[in-house]
């Protein structure tokens, strides 16, 4: 984890880490500067199959960070967001984010416009997902009738998040907050399905982390609309009935449960070092899936 000065480190997830302004003169300054934030800073760290692999992606962290500004200008008349400033140390230049610091809501926000993945698991056991009934016939990758609200609530570290009906979300921050979370999710996958579909990219679900600023003002926040926190699929290669190919993670996981790998997937062991024609490949797709959404060529700092 990167050592910044006038920050404090509080958090590390698989691929970012949190930090808040520290005591020191610098951490001062920070605060009289932007008052009560956070930094959020993605690293090139990639996950497959549950395990975080090595080596990262060079400019992932990058991509992604300029994606989700990006993503925040598209969104900016729906949603208020947590940006504050993209002035932040040189060390994490272009990887990070200055935020307010928010309450944080404890629920994963999630839309999803087709059926795949845990949405998928559930349907099949119960014709439902998160309690929401869905017609007979779906298939893995199917569009939905309509774009479904499927919140899940954090797990503890190493869990999967649990999928919980809508009234569980109510049980967590009352009826009207948890009405504003699904109409704002709602909202904002919609608009990007929407901008994505344009421009050949299959949006099938995406996850958005919320919280209330001091004013108690719904707020957008965490890193938004990524390969990372959202399932993208090209369009032009989307077809129901089977697992679809994934825009940014493909060549990661046909190597590793390629024989040339010689990882066994049950095992539950480290899975062995990408090769370099891989992290190159997945690079590449970073890359792609950053422009063709935004439409702008994004050139990494070599
Ligand atoms: C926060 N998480 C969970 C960042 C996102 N603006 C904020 N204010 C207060 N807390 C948080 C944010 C944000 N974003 C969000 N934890 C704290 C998800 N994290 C994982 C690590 O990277």
């Amino acid at each position: 984890m990167t050592e910044l000065p006038g920050w404090t480190h509080t958090y590390s997830g698989k691929v970012r880490e949190l930090y808040v302004p520290d005591e020191s003169p610098e951490g001062r300054a920070i605060v009289d500067r932007h008052g009560d934030v956070v930094l959020v800073v993605a690293s090139d760290r990639i996950s497959a199959y549950d395990f975080v692999l090595s080596p990262g992606i060079p400019g992932k962290g990058v991509v992604l960070t300029q994606l989700t500004l990006w993503w925040f200008g598209q969104l900016a008349d729906l949603v208020p967001n947590h940006l504050v400033s993209t002035d932040v140390p040189e060390a994490v230049a272009g990887r990070a984010m200055i935020c307010r610091r928010l309450d944080m809501y404890p629920v994963e926000c999630i839309a999803r416009g087709y059926l795949t993945g845990s949405g998928l698991a559930e349907y099949r056991t119960t014709g439902e997902v998160t309690g929401i009934p869905l017609p007979e016939g779906l298939v893995d990758g199917s569009r939905l009738p309509e774009p479904i609200f499927t919140p899940s609530t954090k797990a503890e570290q190493g869990e999967h998040d649990e999928n919980v009906p809508f009234e569980g979300v109510v049980s967590l921050v009352g009826p009207e907050v948890a009405a504003q979370l699904r109409d704002l999710t709602l909202a904002v996958y919609g608009r990007a399905e929407e901008i994505a579909r344009e421009r050949g990219v299959v949006l099938a679900d995406t996850k958005f982390e919320f919280g209330a600023d001091e004013a108690g003002t719904i707020t957008l926040a965490d890193e938004i609309l990524t390969p990372d926190s959202s399932r993208f699929w090209p369009a032009d290669e989307w077809e129901p009935g089977h697992a679809q190919p994934s825009f940014d993670k493909q060549y990661v996981r046909d190597w590793l449960t390629s024989p040339a790998s010689g990882w066994d997937r049950a095992s539950n062991s480290q899975p062995p070092a990408l090769p370099d024609e891989v992290v190159r490949l997945t690079q590449a797709r970073y890359l792609e899936a950053y422009r063709r959404l935004t439409g702008q060529e994004l050139t990494l700092p070599a």
